[in-house]
């Protein structure tokens, strides 16, 4: 009884991919359109979010702290941290005022998923963060892929040399377990995987 109660609660799959992209709306990208603003982490005070968030979208069940965790915990990908009664997304973000993430080494050798069509481009200019304020590299080829799966079926898996690029000064800035993210990143730390392709 109490559990078919909670089930009937819970927002389903469509409506929790529905919601996950408006908050990555609203706090990669346009967090003025619900009156918030973010600090310089990009973290917003979370009751302040959800009002903002309810009052646009009108969301029935109302959106809650619980639904946001629900659909936290069940995506493949950690986008979103809550911490102190506050929330930001980890990556991702194109608002104009940079939001800082903390510098670490990064591993030897992280990857980027990109479509084969932008590599010509790629190895004349490097990794440039294009609509974004960062380039996002992956922790590990398959993350890769499914990033460049997004523009290319068979995407192009680009090796990092990131032990090198660290030691000439370039930063690394943490984002998740899967996520590191650079202001941008020259050709010659770049090679393509030649085991994918
Ligand atoms: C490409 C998703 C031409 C770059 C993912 C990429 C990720 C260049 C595209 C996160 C270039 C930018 C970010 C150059 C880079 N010339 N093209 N010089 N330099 N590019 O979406 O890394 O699901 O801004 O290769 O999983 O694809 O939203 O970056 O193809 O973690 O949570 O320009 O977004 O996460 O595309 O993806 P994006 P991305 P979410």
């Amino acid at each position: 009884m109490t559990d078919k109660k909670f089930q009937s609660r819970r927002v389903d799959r469509r409506s929790q991919v529905f919601i996950s992209k408006k908050m990555s709306y609203a706090l990669r990208h346009n967090p003025a359109k619900y009156g918030l603003t973010l600090d310089k982490y990009g973290y917003v005070d979370l009751h302040q979010f959800l009002a903002a968030m309810n009052r646009i979208h009108h969301f029935h069940p109302r959106l809650t702290e619980m639904t946001i965790r629900e659909i936290m915990h069940g995506a493949k990908k950690q986008r979103f941290k809550i911490k102190n009664g506050q929330i930001c997304a980890l990556y991702g973000h194109s608002i104009p005022g940079i939001i800082r993430h903390p510098e670490k080494v990064p591993p030897a050798v992280l990857y980027h998923g990109t479509a084969h069509r932008f590599l010509t481009n790629i190895r004349k200019k490097g990794l440039l963060p294009m609509g974004r304020q960062y380039v996002h590299l992956s922790a590990d080829q398959e993350t890769a892929r499914q990033v460049g799966q997004r523009r290319d079926p068979a995407p192009a898996i680009l090796v990092i040399d990131a032990a090198a690029a660290y030691r000439d000064g370039i930063k690394f800035y943490h984002a998740n377990d899967q996520v590191w993210l650079v202001d941008q990143l020259p050709a010659k730390y770049l090679r393509l995987s030649s085991s994918l392709r």
